[in-house]
């Protein structure tokens, strides 16, 4: 038997983000990839549609209408999971049954004004544009007492339940720190109270050295593919610089930002020869008053996409019981990404 090696022996990565495990099988895709190029109907959606309720003018679900924006436009979410006004309370002396009321505020973000765009078609000053509003919906939220933890996430593409072509995001602000960025601050913490270095700070430097899992980098900020990655060609823009959040970040920051989105988006564009899919969001310190010295900014990218524009991978059986599994390793998926530049 030939000795332990990450290309061609099952094994489990660990992420040291999450504390959680990946199970991948790399011996199943080592095959060449064979995805087929399909054909896929072109964009035919015009830059205003009268019946989208995110273009400008136009009216929305409760009745408001939009103002005749021209580059942003945010509104309070007239759906919104979470509401301002939610009374304090909890479940009292219920055994194993727990729940406590939870108070928040949820935004919707028009990234432009153009129905028929998306993020990867922008040019970098108006996703520049993006990250101002970004950088200020987290300050004015998070400096609300009740709001401890803003999430800035997109949902792109039909596949990951986005309701409207139209470009947007959104925000969900609120007073408890969610699980996954609670995971990201323990694990953080942990470390940086053993090193006294950020954890990103030493893994971007391990993958600057190594190179297999970069994809692009600019002077502020690096893509690539963690070693720990789930959905097959899921990324991460990790700062250069060891900072908390986006409002400590200056314009030239900011500029390189939105060039690392930019070209990341155009990438993932050419993987399957479609508007590429996926759920991206910005990770930071919780707003709750304290430094978090810890904390490392960086954005994720979890694309389902996997063989073709319509073959995504499922995340059934064995990760639902089990944990996560791929076949494609990081390296892999990082040389195919790189190859699209
Ligand atoms: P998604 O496409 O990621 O679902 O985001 C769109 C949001 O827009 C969604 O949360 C909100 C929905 O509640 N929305 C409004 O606030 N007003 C509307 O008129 C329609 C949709
Ligand atoms: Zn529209």
């Amino acid at each position: 038997m030939s000795s332990f090696n990450l290309a061609d022996h099952p094994h489990r990565r660990y992420n040291p983000l999450s504390g959680e495990w990946v199970l991948v099988s790399p011996h199943r895709a080592k095959r060449p990839w064979q995805g087929q190029q399909e054909e896929v109907p072109a964009d035919t959606r015009p830059a205003y549609d009268p019946t989208c309720y995110l273009c400008p003018t136009n009216v929305r679900a409760n009745g408001e209408r939009n103002p005749d924006y021209t580059a942003t436009y945010v509104f309070e979410n007239d759906f919104a999971a979470l509401q301002p006004g939610t009374p304090d309370g909890a479940l009292q002396n219920t055994g194993l049954l727990r729940a406590e009321s939870e108070r928040g505020i949820c935004k919707v973000i028009c990234f432009s004004p153009q129905h028929n765009l998306t993020l990867s078609d922008m040019d970098v000053t108006a996703i520049k544009q993006v990250v101002d509003v970004w950088q200020r919906e987290y300050e004015e939220l998070g400096a609300l007492d009740f709001i401890n933890h803003v999430q800035i996430f997109e949902n792109k593409g039909s596949v990951m339940g986005s309701s409207n072509p139209h470009p947007h995001g959104q925000i969900w602000a609120q007073r408890s720190v969610p699980a996954g960025p609670a995971n990201e601050t323990r694990q953080q913490a942990a470390y940086f109270a053993e090193h006294q270095r950020s954890l990103l700070q030493d893994y971007v430097a391990q993958e600057l050295s190594e190179k297999t899992r970069i994809i692009l980098e600019n002077e502020h900020f690096v893509v690539l593919v963690p070693f720990w990655a789930v959905w097959p060609f899921e990324t991460m823009i990790i700062s250069k610089r060891h900072f908390q959040h986006i409002g400590q970040m200056g314009e030239e920051e900011k500029l390189a930002f939105a060039d690392a989105i930019k070209r990341l988006s155009a990438v993932y564009d050419k993987v399957f020869n479609v508007s590429f899919p996926y759920s991206s969001g910005l990770h930071q310190s919780p707003t709750d008053g304290q430094a978090h010295p810890e904390w490392h900014f960086h954005m994720h990218f979890y694309p389902p996409l996997l063989r073709s524009a319509s073959v995504k991978k499922f995340m059934v059986g064995y990760e639902l019981l089990g944990e996560p599994q791929r076949d494609i390793t990081a390296e892999t998926s990082a040389e195919r990404l790189r190859s699209l530049i």
